[in-house]
């Protein structure tokens, strides 16, 4: 069969684009560490107050320089709504929602996960300049979503 040397090029090239965006995947997922948030872990949505770690929402230092935030979402808030952390540190976002589902993100990181009633998510991140972050609902959860939002203070 024969096939045009323009039109082999043209396969070449889509060919090597696919291959391209392939790489680019597994690179943004294993060097980079760039994973959905965990979802292996379940709650009951009406025990949430009940169950630990939510009994007792707020930050815990796991380490040097590393946090655990537990921070339950309802609409139309966060709690804690103000966390404050030390520059450099490494903070694992866990959340889950008591009613509906929610949005975390703090814009500008990699923080960005859906809190989905009954499942417990995580996210990791690591603040290295000082500031003041917010955390935002992005998903539409009712009449005051504008509102839903919370605080990282780096100092
Ligand atoms: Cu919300």
């Amino acid at each position: 069969m024969h096939i045009h040397r323009y039109e082999k090029y043209w396969l070449m090239f889509g060919g090597g684009i696919i291959i391209a965006f392939i790489v680019a995947l597994f690179v943004n997922a294993f060097a980079m560490g760039m994973t959905p948030p965990s979802d292996l872990q379940r709650v009951d949505p009406k025990k949430v107050e009940q169950t630990a770690p939510f009994d007792k929402p707020g930050l815990k230092q796991v380490g040097p320089n590393e946090y655990e935030a537990v921070m339950v979402s309802f609409a139309f808030g966060y709690n804690p709504n103000q966390i404050e952390v030390p520059v450099g540190s490494k903070v694992t976002f866990i959340s889950t929602s008591k009613d509906v589902v929610h949005g975390f993100q703090i814009p500008g990181t990699n923080v960005n996960m859906m809190v989905v009633p009954g499942h417990v998510n995580k996210v990791t991140h690591t603040f290295d300049k000082p500031g003041e972050y917010l955390i935002l609902c992005n998903e539409y959860c009712g009449a005051a979503h504008h509102m839903m939002m919370a605080k990282v203070i780096v100092k």
